[in-house]
C-alpha cells in the first residue's frame, strides 16, 4: 500500500494522467542493464578505445520509474541494496561497506600501513574521500543534504558499497524511496579495485572523481529525482537523464580539479556539435551514450562565467516542479544575470570554438587547451569562390546545439557579408554568432537574426585584422525537440570595400540599457549599457558621453574596459549630470565616438527623486 500511495503521488505530481504498463521487453532490457553495471552477466563488447560508460545511475533511476509506475515487482529485487559485504567503516555522515575477500575485496586489499588501523587503506582513502565530498557538497556548496534512509544500511547514515561492477563502470547511485512526491534517498555502489579500467594504476583517482559525480547524483535527488526528459511509453528509447549526468560530471572539476576525467568524453560532446544537448542513449558505443557526460561544459561555461552558484540554483529551480523543468531553471538564473537560455547558449557555442589549438584560457574556458577542437561543418577557404552557398551541410543542428562555418580570411582586405535563413521552427528559434578569430583575442557578436523569420543580414569589417570569420547557427528554446535537425541557407560574400569604419553600428555598439526605463531612486542607482568593441578599438580613445533629446551634452561617461568583445557589464550612468545634479525625467542618448566610428543608443530615464 505504501508504494501505491507514492505511485499516485507521483502521477499527480508529474501531471501525467495515464502510465501504461510498461512492455515486458524494455522490462527485460533495464534488468540485462542492471546485471551488466553490477557484473553479473558480462557487458556486449564495445571498441576497447572508447572510453568508460563509467555511471550507472541512469539505468537504476530510469529502472527506479518503472518499478514505481508499473508496480512492477519484478525489479525489486535487482534494485535492492548489496548483500554479502560485511565489513563496515564509517565517519560523521558515511558508512562504507566492503567485504575483505572474494571478488569484491577493494584495492589491495591486504595493505594497511596508512593508518594502520585495521581496515584496508583504500576503504580510508574512500571514506575520506566521501566525508570530504559530502562536505564540499553540501557546507562549500551549500546544496541541501540527500534525503535521511531512514536507518538503512544500519543507521542513518549515507551508504557507500565497494562492489566489482562490470566492466567499463565506475559506479551508481540508486533511489530507494520517494519522499515528498519527487525526492529521494538513495545509496551508492561504487568499483571495489578499478582493475581493467582506465585508474587501475590509480584508482585512488578513479574513487574520487566516481565518488564526487556519484555523491552529486544522491544530492541530486534530494531536489528532484525526476528531472529527465522522457516520454513513459517509449522507455527506454526516450529516457533523456542529460542533466543529471553533465551536472554531475561539472561536479568531478569543481572537486578534483587535477583529475579531468571529463576530458575524455569531450571528443563526444564538441566533435558532434550539431547533437542536441538533452541527447541520451543506452546503446553503449554511440557518441550518444557518451555526449551527456561531455555535455558537463555547459555547467563549465556557466560557473567560468557566472560563478559556481549557478548551478545550485538551477537544482533548486529543478526542485522546486517535480519532473523535468531544467531547461526553465536555466532560462531563469541566466535571466537573473542578464542573459537568457538563448543568450546563454549562442555564447556557450562561442566558447565552445574556442578549444584545442583555438583556446583562450584568458577569455573562454581555462582548460580549453585540454580540449579536442569543434566539428567544423563546412569551411571556405578560397576567396575566389564568393557567394559561398552555406547550406546543404550533411549535419545542421538539432535542439540546443550549433553548427561551425569557417570562412579563411587569407589576410585579405575587406570584408564579409553575411545572410542567413533559418528554418521556420515552432517553439525554437535561431540565434547566430560571428566570432572573428584572432589567437587570444578574439571578438564576436550575435548577428541578430529575427526570432520569428529565423532570417537576418550583417557583416564583418576590416577581417584581414582576423585570422578566420566563424558562423555558428543555433537552435535554442525551452521546449525539447528531438530526433530534428534543422536547415538553413544561407550565403557568404567577400567584399573588398568592407574596410574602414563607415557603418556607425559596427566596429563597437552599444546594445539595449537596463534598467529600462532608468528611475532615478538616488542612493547608487545606475544604468548600464553593455556595448561590444573589435579589437582595434583596443587602445584607441572612445568618447562616450550622453546628450539630452534637443541634443544638449549632459555629462560624459568612462568605458569600464576596452578589452575587445561583448562587455555585459557595461557602461553605467548613475543619472547626474556634470554638475552632479539628477537629469529631469525624459529621453536621454548615449554616444560612443571615435575617430572613425561611431554608435549611439536612447534610453528613456525617470526621475523618481
Ligand atoms: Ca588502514
Ligand atoms: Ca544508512
Ligand atoms: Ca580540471
Ligand atoms: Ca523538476
Ligand atoms: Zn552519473
Amino acid at each position: 500500500m505504501l508504494k501505491l500511495s507514492y505511485v499516485t503521488i507521483l502521477i499527480m505530481a508529474l501531471s501525467i494522467s495515464v502510465f501504461a504498463e510498461p512492455p515486458e521487453d524494455a522490462i527485460e532490457f533495464f534488468k540485462s542493464r542492471m546485471a551488466e553495471i553490477k557484473g553479473e552477466v558480462p557487458r556486449p563488447l564495445i571498441d576497447a578505445d572508447l572510453p568508460a560508460v563509467k555511471c550507472g545511475t541512469p539505468v537504476m533511476t530510469a529502472a527506479k520509474l518503472y518499478q514505481l509506475v508499473g508496480e512492477n515487482s519484478t525489479l525489486l529485487e535487482p534494485l535492492d541494496r548489496p548483500i554479502d559485504l560485511p565489513e563496515t567503516f564509517g565517519g560523521d555522515h558515511i558508512l562504507v561497506h566492503y567485504a575483505l575477500t572474494g571478488l569484491d575485496a577493494p584495492y589491495q586489499a591486504n595493505v594497511d600501513i596508512d593508518p594502520a588501523d585495521g581496515v584496508p587503506d583504500f576503504i580510508n582513502r574512500t571514506l575520506e574521500a566521501f566525508e570530504y565530498i559530502w562536505d564540499y557538497q553540501t557546507v562549500t556548496l551549500g546544496y541541501t543534504t540527500p534525503p535521511t534512509d531512514f536507518g538503512r544500511g544500519g543507521d542513518n547514515r549515507y551508504d557507500v558499497y565497494l562492489e566489482n561492477l562490470g566492466a567499463g563502470f565506475y559506479g551508481f547511485a540508486n533511489p530507494e524511496d520517494v519522499v515528498d512526491g519527487y525526492r529521494a534517498n538513495s545509496f551508492i555502489a561504487i568499483e571495489n579495485d578499478f582493475a581493467g579500467s582506465y585508474y587501475a594504476a590509480n584508482p585512488v583517482d578513479g574513487m574520487k572523481v566516481t565518488a564526487a559525480h556519484e555523491f552529486f547524483h544522491a544530492v541530486q535527488f534530494g531536489y528532484d529525482a525526476f528531472e529527465y526528459d522522457f516520454e513513459v511509453d517509449t522507455l527506454p528509447q526516450t529516457y533523456r537523464p542529460w542533466w543529471f549526468e553533465a551536472s554531475a560530471t561539472w561536479m568531478e572539476d569543481v572537486i578534483y580539479d587535477d583529475i579531468n576525467d571529463y576530458v575524455g568524453y569531450l571528443p563526444f560532446f564538441l566533435g558532434y556539435s550539431w547533437m542536441g544537448l538533452g541527447s541520451f542513449s543506452y546503446n553503449y558505443g554511440d557518441a550518444r551514450s557518451y555526449h551527456p557526460y561531455g555535455a558537463c561544459l555547459w555547467p563549465i561555461y556557466m560557473t567560468e562565467k557566472y560563478g559556481v552558484d549557478i548551478v545550485r540554483e538551477i537544482w533548486e529551480i529543478c526542485g522546486q516542479t517535480a519532473g523535468y523543468n531544467a531547461l526553465y531553471a536555466m532560462e531563469s538564473v541566466l535571466g537573473t544575470r542578464s542573459s537568457s537560455l538563448s543568450d546563454g547558449f549562442l555564447e556557450f557555442a562561442v566558447w565552445n570554438f574556442h578549444s584545442g589549438n583555438f583556446a583562450d584560457p584568458a577569455n573562454f574556458y581555462s582548460e580549453g587547451a585540454l580540449f579536442p577542437e569543434v566539428d567544423i561543418a563546412g569551411e571556405i577557404d578560397s576567396l575566389d569562390v564568393f557567394p559561398m552557398h552555406i547550406s546543404f551541410l550533411s549535419n545542421p543542428p538539432e535542439h540546443l546545439a550549433a553548427n561551425y562555418i569557417i570562412v579563411a580570411t587569407n589576410s585579405k582586405p575587406g570584408g564579409m557579408r553575411i545572410s542567413f535563413d533559418g528554418e521556420d521552427l515552432s517553439g525554437a528559434s535561431w540565434y547566430t554568432g560571428l566570432i572573428g578569430y584572432w589567437p587570444g583575442e578574439s571578438a564576436w557578436r550575435d548577428m541578430g537574426v529575427g526570432y520569428s523569420s529565423g532570417a537576418g543580414t550583417d557583416e564583418w569589417r576590416n577581417w584581414d585584422i582576423d585570422s578566420l570569420l566563424v558562423i555558428i547557427p543555433t537552435v535554442s528554446g525551452l521546449t525539447p525537440i528531438h530526433n530534428r535537425q534543422f536547415s538553413f541557407d544561407g550565403t557568404v560574400v567577400y567584399d573588398p570595400s568592407l574596410i574602414g569604419d563607415t557603418d556607425l553600428t559596427k566596429g563597437f555598439d552599444l546594445l539595449p540599457a537596463y534598467p529600462s526605463p532608468f528611475v532615478i531612486t538616488g542612493g547608487g542607482s545606475e544604468i548600464n549599457i553593455p556595448y561590444s568593441l573589435d579589437k582595434r578599438y583596443n587602445s584607441e580613445l572612445l568618447d562616450i558621453s550622453v546628450f539630452d533629446a534637443s541634443g544638449s551634452p549632459v555629462v560624459k561617461l568612462a568605458i569600464p574596459s576596452t578589452s575587445p568583445g561583448y562587455h555585459e557589464n557595461g557602461i553605467t550612468w548613475d543619472g547626474k549630470n556634470d554638475n552632479k545634479r539628477y537629469v529631469a525625467s525624459g529621453i536621454y542618448i548615449v554616444h560612443m565616438e571615435a575617430e572613425d566610428n561611431s554608435a549611439h543608443i536612447k534610453i528613456a530615464v525617470v526621475n523618481g527623486n
